[in-house]
C-alpha cells in the first residue's frame, strides 16, 4: 500500500528492500544503501500461506496458518515492503512477488511436508566441487542441477582447488557427462587465483547460490573473489553444525563489490527436490529433454526396462551418460 496521500503525513513511509540476513525474528533489510532491522508483521503469515504454496498445488486449501508456523514466509533473497520507523528499524509488511525461489520440503515427522524457500530471486546456482580432498560426489551434483532445473534457474559448475588436479585423474571424462548436458563449468583455484577473474565477470550483476559441502572450499572462493568476505561466511556459520531440518541455517546474501549478491549455504547437505514429479523428472536432466515422449510407450515410459525406450537408446549411443541416466533412476526412486 502506498502511503503518498497528503493526509497522511503523520504515516510512517512504507519502503521496499531487500533481505541479506535473517535470525529468528530478525530480518536485515537493505534499501538504498541502508540497512534495516525488521521484524515481521503478524498479518504476513496469513498473507503468505499462497504465495509460499504452488498455485497448483492443492495443500494451500487444507494449510491452516498455525501449520506453516515453522516454515518462514520471507527468504533470504526477497524484496519486502517494509514500514521504517526511521531509527533503523521497520516492519515487514509484505513480501513481493519472486522471479525464482530455490526451495526444498521441509517438514516436521509424521506431516505434510511445505515448501521452504531458501533463496529468493535468485538467478544463477553454482554447485562447487574440489576436483580433490574430499573426492567429489557426483550424484550429489546431479541432485543440485535438478534443483536448479526444476526452479528454472541456470546452472555453472565450479571445479575447485585445481592445484590438486593432479590427485584425479578422472576428472576430464567425468566432466564430459555435463558438457553433453550442457552445463558450464568453470575451473578455479583459490591457493594460485586461477579461474578467479572469470568467475567474477559471471557474478558480476547477478545473485548467485554457491551450494556444495562443507570442506569444498567456497569459504576460500569467497574469499579469493573478494577479501573478507569468505571470513564473514566463517563467523557467521559457526556453530551451525546442525544437520536437523530445523535447524537455522545461517544463510547470509553478500554484495560483490563489482556488483552482484552471492548466498552462501553453509549448514545444507543439499536441497531435497520440491514438487518434483517421476513424470517430469526426465525434463530436468536437459540432455534427456529431447527424448521424452519419443520411446515406444511414449509418456508412460518410466525409461527403466521398458522397450524401445528412446533414453535408454540414448545412452547406449553416447549421447546421454551412463552416470546421468544412473542419477535418474536413484532419484526417480524417491519419487
Ligand atoms: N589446495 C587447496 N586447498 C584449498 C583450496 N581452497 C580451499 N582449500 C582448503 O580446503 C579446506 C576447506 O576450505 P573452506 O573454504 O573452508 O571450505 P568450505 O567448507 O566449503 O567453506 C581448507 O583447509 C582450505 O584451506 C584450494 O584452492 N586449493
Ligand atoms: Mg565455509
Ligand atoms: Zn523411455
Amino acid at each position: 500500500m502506498s502511503t503518498t496521500t497528503s493526509d497522511d503525513d503523520t504515516r510512517l513511509p512504507d519502503r521496499v528492500g531487500v533481505v541479506f540476513r535473517k535470525t529468528t525474528g530478525h530480518y536485515t533489510v537493505h534499501a538504498n544503501g541502508r540497512t534495516v532491522d525488521c521484524s515481521l508483521s503478524s498479518l504476513i503469515r496469513k498473507q503468505l500461506i499462497y504465495p509460499i504454496a504452488d498455485p497448483t498445488s492443492l495443500r494451500h486449501r487444507v494449510m491452516e496458518v498455525r501449520e506453516i508456523e515453522h516454515v518462514d514466509p520471507v527468504a533470504i533473497g526477497d524484496r519486502v515492503r517494509y514500514t521504517d520507523a526511521g531509527d533503523g528499524r521497520g516492519v515487514i509488511i509484505e513480501v513481493l512477488s519472486r522471479t525464482s525461489r530455490l526451495s526444498r520440503p521441509a517438514a516436521a515427522p509424521g506431516q505434510h511436508a511445505f515448501e521452504q524457500v531458501i533463496v529468493a530471486n535468485a538467478d544463477l546456482v553454482i554447485p562447487v566441487f574440489a576436483v580433490a580432498d574430499p573426492t567429489p560426489k557426483w550424484g550429489l551434483l546431479d541432485r543440485y542441477l535438478v534443483s536448479a532445473e526444476s526452479s528454472r534457474l541456470p546452472a555453472l559448475i565450479v571445479i575447485t582447488k585445481m592445484d590438486m588436479a593432479w590427485k584425479n585423474k578422472g576428472l576430464e571424462s567425468d566432466l564430459e557427462a555435463y558438457r553433453l548436458a550442457g552445463y558450464p563449468i568453470q575451473k578455479v583455484c583459490a591457493n594460485t587465483g586461477e579461474g578467479i577473474d572469470e568467475l567474477k565477470e559471471t557474478l558480476q550483476g547477478r545473485t548467485s547460490v554457491l551450494v556444495g559441502k562443507s570442506g569444498v572450499g567456497k569459504t576460500s572462493l569467497l574469499n579469493a573473489i573478494q577479501p573478507g568476505l569468505g571470513l564473514r561466511v566463517k563467523e557467521v556459520s559457526k556453530g551451525g553444525q546442525g544437520k536437523g531440518r530445523h535447524t537455522t541455517t545461517h544463510l547470509e546474501m553478500f554484495r560483490l563489490d563489482f556488483g552482484g549478491t552471492i548466498v552462501d549455504t553453509p549448514g545444507i547437505r543439499e536441497f531435497g527436490l520440491w514438487e518434483v514429479s517421476g513424470e517430469e523428472l526426465a525434463y530436468l536432466f536437459p540432455e534427456m529433454a529431447g527424448f521424452v515422449g519419443r520411446c515406444k510407450f511414449g509418456l508412460s515410459c518410466r525409461h527403466d526396462r521398458e522397450p524401445g525406450c528412446a533414453i535408454r537408446q540414448a545412452v547406449m549411443a553416447g549421447e546421454i551418460s551412463p552416470h546421468r541416466y544412473k542419477s535418474y533412476m536413484n532419484l526417480r526412486s524417491e519419487l
